[in-house]
């Protein structure tokens, strides 16, 4: 109690600058952590790391809803003392807009186990769109009141004085201000001819001068280089957000990063692409480089405690019966792809072939970039709907998705779905796998009841 009376004594007018002071360093820190969570590019880099940034923005989260609720019962004080500056009560009202949108979407993703997926979807656009636009705003807010922008003010303000201002009115150029007064001032009807002709002389040289002073001029130009800065990676994101892939597996072969020939002949239901067309945008994740393969060298294995270990090359591999499944993909960090044609075979069917045997209890994936692994209980993996996939909405997988060959484990967060899939041994204990061994949780299931 006794510190929120020392917060209480302080006056109005200190109050509000120490939380605009602490919105703008909380604000700062909470834009720095998450546009690092946000580069898919570093996230190997990052390690366990990534798992205490996520942490720290969300208590810096947390932090600014108090903030809010300590202003809350300032608001109506505040708004009464701006009333006469309009900038500033539409600067407030767009700023409390953007934290509070913040802030809602940014407890949903907090709470996203407890949540249905679409609802962090929609709630990561949100962040993200608000972030887009909250954060150059932010730098713009603080560029425009800066000390040294002040200053150029100043400058133009000393500039403007020697003539005599029209009237009380706000803040006019000094041409403006010539222009204003001419007509009342007395040097104009003065009988005098020099007095006249210099009086005319001011008015013309105020026409002459450019209606923009020189804070005005900084302060667009601040504007535009953000514009011009931010924009091509604005839009870039909001089309990426909307674009629905789309290109045929002639443009995919020319243009993609693997070279795996002959490419798969899709199956009549996933030619067809029977679940409509995937519906969102993969982010590319990965926690190395984007490896590349070639059908030359590239095999696949299903080894350990198993009847009949197997390797197979890529025309052997394609060989193997696949089928077709429409279901959704969903990320741990929000957002999600939804009724993906994938095709591939169960792995049901791939261990069924192998043969596991009795101590053979978990089993283990590894990718062809030779970090990242995951796994599965028996159990897990025996689900219908667990998929070792080579076509999605019946074009070759793309090697940024994890193509020629990933895992798809629709009901689990898309960690456990191995990219560049190119191993799978079945072992007796538990494996716990890279994003497991760095905070993740191993119980991956989307729909926690299924644990
Ligand atoms: N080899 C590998 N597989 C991986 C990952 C990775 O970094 N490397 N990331 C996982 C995570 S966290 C997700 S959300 C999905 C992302 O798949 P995408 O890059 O195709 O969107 O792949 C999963 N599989
Ligand atoms: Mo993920």
């Amino acid at each position: 109690m006794d510190s929120k009376r020392g917060w209480l004594k302080q006056s109005f007018g200190k109050r509000l600058n120490a939380i605009h002071s602490w919105n703008a360093w909380i604000l700062l820190l909470l834009t720095v952590t998450g546009i690092v969570l946000s580069i898919g590019a570093i996230r190997g880099d990052l390690g366990s790391f990534r798992v205490t940034i996520k942490q720290l923005h969300i208590y810096l989260g947390v932090a600014s809803i108090l903030l809010i609720a300590l202003y809350a019962p300032m608001i109506r004080k505040h708004w009464h003392q701006i009333r006469a500056r309009r900038n500033q009560r539409a600067n407030l009202v767009f700023v409390l807009a953007l934290l509070i949108g913040w802030a809602g979407s940014g407890v949903i993703l907090w709470q996203f186990r407890n949540l249905p997926p679409a609802l962090n979807n929609s709630a990561l656009f949100v962040h993200d769109l608000l972030t887009w636009v909250g954060v150059p705003y932010a730098v713009y807010h603080a560029i425009s009141r800066s000390r040294w922008l002040k200053r150029q003010q100043r400058l133009d303000e000393a500039a403007a004085k020697p003539r005599p201002p029209a009237s009380a009115q706000a803040v006019q150029t000094p041409a403006a201000s010539a222009i204003a007064a001419a007509p009342n001032e007395a040097p104009v009807v003065t009988e005098d001819a020099t007095e006249r002709r210099t009086a005319a002389q001011a008015v013309i040289a105020a026409l002459k001068e450019s209606p923009i002073t020189r804070a005005s001029f900084l302060r667009i130009a601040a504007g535009l280089l953000l514009v011009i800065a931010i924009g091509p990676a604005f839009y870039r994101w909001i089309k990426g957000a909307f674009d629905t892939g789309g290109s045929t597996t002639a443009e995919y072969i020319a243009t993609d990063g693997n070279r795996m020939l002959p490419p798969p002949a899709p199956l009549p239901d996933s030619a067809a692409v029977v679940g409509g067309g995937a519906q969102g945008n993969f982010r590319i994740y990965t926690v190395t480089e984007i490896p590349a393969f070639s059908s030359d060298t590239w095999k696949f294995a299903v080894s350990g405690l198993v009847d009949n270990p197997s390797a197979w090359n890529w025309e052997e591999f394609l060989k193997l019966k696949r089928t077709v499944q429409v279901s959704d993909f969903h990320c741990v960090t929000g957002w999600s792809v939804y009724k993906c044609t994938w095709e591939g075979i169960p792995l049901k069917q791939l261990l069924a072939a192998t043969g596991v045997q009795a101590n053979g209890k978990y089993v283990k994936f590894y990718s062809g970039d030779k970090v990242y692994t995951d796994a599965l209980s028996l159990s897990q993996a025996n689900g219908d709907d667990i998929m070792v996939a080579v076509l999605m909405d019946g074009k070759p997988i793309p090697q940024k998705l994890g193509g020629p060959v990933r895992l798809i484990v629709p009901q689990m967060y898309a960690y456990k779905s191995v990219k560049w899939l190119q191993g799978i041994e079945l072992i007796e204990k538990e494996h716990m796998g890279y994003w497991e061994v760095r905070g993740y949780d191993n119980d991956a299931w989307v729909d926690r009841s299924k644990a």
